[in-house]
């Protein structure tokens, strides 16, 4: 990480003119970060198409002999590598890991030039979905399918890695509360034969230990893995030689299980209420880059406030953030970045709104390679997020087209394929749009529990309106209940958008005064149906989204500013979840 080198190459010409060996009038940039809004003028800041980053690093003599990688947490959409001028790796999908093996080509006692092509259009069969638009100028801009800033860039940090030649490649953990304790199913995989060593620590004392690439750990006594009550306990593998130790990882693990069971999500046995938010990777200047002073701060807004849970939607976030909630007790449920997959000649409002075009968008040439890609991001996501205590769920999808033939040919392999990957079995889920209703939805079946994302009020009847808004939500609700078949259900979103500089007596849409008349509405309806489970309400914070006559710079359904700064509702839900029991609705 640091300051790199930079270069737009909207001729894609860069391969051909041998910009791996070296950038033509480089400027400089920062990684992590998205390039976009460290720029002043509009061509840069909205670019689409390629572009690069070099840098230079050392490779230290002592390593020659091990396994040499560089790891990238994300590069955004997609990346082409160079070494020393060599291709090393290319990668599609722009919010989980993946590295390149250098070991043969790096330098060692030197350094080695590293350069990036990445690209940053989108289309219909990549996540997330899209178009690329060319002007009359000749410009390419990125015509999203959804509702939040296409930042670009390489957003996560880069690692360069020294490796044993024989390692340990993965693990994986799976919780049971037995009798006096629990008992750790563990799987290690490795590219070697020698021994393995599995031990668990309890602070400095060992409490469990097995050998072998498979077993079972069983912990007297062990303190689980609770909400805002984390307990993580180290786990360390090894793989031995007699007492020589070839390679050595340590992570850290909550004992916990999770189920959904009659109704109700049940965290070691104990109904819990989801509270919290359909967040963002989003900031001022530096967009989706990680940046851990914002990351800090969101979790500070969400204890203040009560949350419990977030979504992440509508991509991976960074794995910092997912350790972050592993230690501060936070439930997640992770999405895959499958958003925009409608079509819409204009962006998700229109096809969400039914008068967007409408093609059945599992029923198009490009379906094929679409699901392929999809379930390539899915296998990642889940292979990256297995072992946290604080992921719970997988949302599969973000507002699908759901209504039309294609949709269950397309969701059927998606939703085998995630219990097939997750040793936990977590619940899977998909968040389901306006307008598919329980009569229509014919990807709601394959739910594990069913998550609506709803704006009664706000784009359905709002203002004056509220009061018809109400009465068609508890139709809408009455309709689900039939259809549940003991799942509980959640709102993944729900939200108006407010500015936070007015003030209004008595209220209009848009001011902080509204956002709480909504809400109440939302909640009031929430209360009176047990099979609610939880509430995530849109958005943790305002972002930025592509600009256009439904947004003010931005989306503004922040329960917080952009800045991190509440608006009235945020007091409105402190007052709420503070005092709402961990099991609200529940079955004890
Ligand atoms: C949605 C989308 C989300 C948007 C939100 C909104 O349904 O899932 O990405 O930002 O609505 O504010 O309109």
């Amino acid at each position: 990480d640091g300051m790199w080198k930079f270069a737009f190459d909207p001729e894609s010409k860069g391969v051909e003119a041998n910009w791996a060996a070296g950038l033509p009038n480089p400027v400089s940039m920062p990684v992590p970060s998205s390039f976009c809004d460290i720029f002043t003028d509009k061509d840069s800041r909205e670019y689409c198409g390629d572009f690069w980053y070099e840098t230079d690093f050392f490779v230290p003599g002592e390593w020659s002999g091990k396994e040499v990688q560089i790891r990238f947490g994300s590069a955004t959409h997609r990346a082409r590598v160079f070494v020393n001028g060599v291709e090393v790796v290319s990668h599609e999908g722009g919010f989980l890991p993946f590295d390149a093996t250098v070991t043969d080509i790096v330098r060692y006692n030197q350094y080695n030039k590293l350069a990036v092509l990445l690209n940053n259009e989108l289309n219909e069969y990549m996540l997330p979905a899209g178009q690329t638009a060319t002007l009359a100028n000749g410009k390419k801009m990125a015509a999203p399918y959804f509702d939040f800033y296409n930042y670009a860039g390489l957003h996560r940090p880069v690692k360069l890695m020294a490796l044993p030649k024989e390692r340990i490649l993965d693990f994986s953990v799976v919780h049971r509360l037995v009798e006096g304790g629990a008992e750790v199913d563990y799987t290690v995989t490795t590219n070697g034969d020698h021994d393995v060593v599995v031990e668990v620590f309890d602070g400095c004392t060992k409490v469990a230990e097995a050998c072998g690439k498979t077993g079972t750990l069983k912990i007297a006594d062990a303190k689980l893995w609770n909400v805002h009550a984390a307990y993580l306990y180290t786990f360390n593998v090894r793989i031995v030689d007699g007492s020589e130790v070839i390679d050595e990882y340590y992570d850290k693990i909550g004992i916990r299980t999770f189920e959904v069971k009659d109704g109700h999500f049940l965290l070691n046995g104990k109904s819990v209420y989801l509270r919290g938010f359909g967040k963002h990777e989003d900031a001022d200047i530096r967009g989706r880059g990680l940046d851990l002073v914002t990351v800090k701060r969101d979790y500070e807004c969400m204890k203040w406030i009560g949350a419990n849970c977030f979504r992440t939607s509508h991509y991976p976030y960074a794995e910092e953030l997912y350790q972050m909630a592993d230690e501060e007790g936070f439930l997640i449920i992770d999405e895959v970045p499958a958003v925009g997959l409608m079509e819409s000649t204009m962006n998700f409002l229109a096809a969400s709104q039914g008068n967007g075009k409408k093609v059945g968008f599992f029923e198009k040439e490009t379906t094929p390679k679409l699901l392929e890609n999809h379930k390539a991001a899915l296998t990642d996501m889940i292979n990256r997020d297995k072992n946290h205590a604080s992921v719970i769920a997988w949302s599969i999808l973000n507002e699908p087209e759901c209504t039309s033939e294609g949709t269950e040919a397309y969701f059927k392999p998606l939703f085998d394929l995630a219990h097939e990957i997750d040793p936990q079995k977590r619940p899977r889920t998909y968040a389901i749009i306006m307008k598919s209703f329980p009569n229509t939805s014919k990807g709601q079946q394959f739910c594990d529990f069913i998550s609506l994302n709803r704006y009664y009020g706000w784009y359905v009847m709002g203002g004056m309106g509220i009061s018809d808004a109400e009465v068609a939500f508890r139709r809408e609700m009455d309709g689900w209940a039939k259809v549940l078949n003991g799942r509980p259900m959640i709102f993944t979103e729900y939200g108006a958008d407010t500015m936070p500089s007015e003030h209004k007596l008595p209220s209009v849409m848009w001011s902080q005064e509204y956002q709480n008349e909504y809400l109440d509405m939302n909640h009031n309806v929430f209360d009176s149906y047990d099979f609610v489970q939880g509430e995530l309400v849109w958005n943790f914070a305002d972002f930025q989204t592509t600009e256009g006559i439904m947004r003010v710079n931005g989306n503004k359904k922040g329960i917080f500013t952009r800045q991190r700064q509440p608006k009235d509702a945020a007091f409105h839900f402190r007052a709420r979840w503070t005092s709402l029991p961990l099991d609200y609705k529940g079955n004890n």
